[in-house]
């Protein structure tokens, strides 16, 4: 059912471009069209930060790009991933370029790697609530989705305000 609406949308498209003309940019279809977001949830938090989780499948031929994010939940969220320090401790920080889902392939946001963190979070306060959150494509397009908060106490340094990884907020 799924490859059929995205069959539908890309005709649709592509008669869009005809009608345009060629001066139309690159209207093959949009990167979020591409993605599939299951298993998603959120670390629930009364305050201060958290992180969302997901598995991310691209169904499309060509590789996407996930650049930013955001929820209304949160006053700021960024893309994350967990990197060695040099020292052997893994720290988190912002992702160069964001997260890259290759064509057919599906990239985990788990903890303990890359991860959307949200920030001064208001309203992912208790297991069970809805979180509504957008992901940005480098094209521009958007997914939106919800994600379920979660009673999670494992990784909880790597989770916690940036106390110990100075970079964290640059
Ligand atoms: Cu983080």
């Amino acid at each position: 059912m799924k490859a059929r609406t995205r069959l539908v949308s890309t005709a649709v498209a592509s008669f869009a471009a005809l009608t345009l003309g060629s001066c139309a940019p690159d209207a093959s279809s949009a990167q979020s069209d591409s993605l599939v977001v299951r298993e998603q949830w959120v670390k629930a938090a009364g305050s201060g930060a958290t992180a969302a989780f997901a598995e991310l499948q691209n169904t499309g031929d060509d590789d996407v790009r996930i650049v930013g994010a955001s929820s209304p939940a949160a006053g700021h969220v960024e893309l994350h991933e967990v990197a060695d320090d040099g020292s052997g401790t893994p720290v988190m920080r912002e992702k160069d370029g964001g997260f890259v889902v290759p064509a057919g392939e599906t990239h985990l946001l788990a903890p303990g790697a890359d991860h959307v963190m949200l920030m001064d979070v208001t309203s992912v306060s208790s297991p069970g609530v809805d979180v509504e959150l957008t992901l940005e494509f480098e094209d521009g397009s958007r997914v939106t989705f919800t994600a379920q908060a979660r009673d999670f106490a494992g990784a909880q340094e790597h989770y916690a305000p940036a106390a110990s990884t100075p970079s964290h907020g640059g």
